[in-house]
């Protein structure tokens, strides 16, 4: 049975630009609702921490410089089939490639400032929740 909850990321480009209620109201309209929310900003070693499975690959540097660049807002969301339906909201990594109508199309300007991050396993999920939201945060979560 897969996971009825996710870990998403209103990145520092959308954070930035005024759009975090535009994402996360078009998340709730795809039929996610919000568990837990913070906005923070991230040290060096915590967006390194975060992105150390892309530790060798060339944009690791700059993916790092980008998530250290203002307040962002990670947020635990819940609805059936969580990980695999936000995937789908959230589009392609390239917006260039996001389908229409998904996050990225819509509010992404880069393959790097995406505007949004989601996890993608219910692995992963339960790895970003702890990431940033501490035992009893994610036990009070409604
Ligand atoms: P996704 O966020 O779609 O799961 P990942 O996990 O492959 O994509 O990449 C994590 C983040 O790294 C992306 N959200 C994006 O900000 C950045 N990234 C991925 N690939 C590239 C690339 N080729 N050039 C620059 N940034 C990238």
């Amino acid at each position: 049975m897969t996971s009825d909850r996710t870990l998403t990321i209103v990145k520092p480009d959308a954070f930035a630009r005024g759009l975090a209620g535009q994402i996360i109201g078009h998340l709730e309209r795809a039929g996610f609702r919000i568990a837990s929310a913070r906005v923070l900003h991230l040290s060096d070693a915590e967006a390194g921490a975060f992105y150390a499975v892309h530790r060798e690959r060339p944009f690791y540097g700059s993916l790092v410089a980008f998530m250290t660049s203002g307040p962002c807002m990670p947020l635990v969301l819940t609805r059936a089939d969580a990980v695999a339906t936000l995937r789908q909201v959230i589009g392609a990594t390239d917006p260039k490639e996001a389908a229409p109508g998904t996050v990225r199309k819509l509010f992404a300007e880069s393959k790097e400032r995406n505007a949004i991050h989601a996890s993608d396993s219910d692995d992963n999920a339960a790895r970003e929740e702890r990431f940033f939201f501490s035992e009893t945060e994610l036990l009070r979560a409604l």
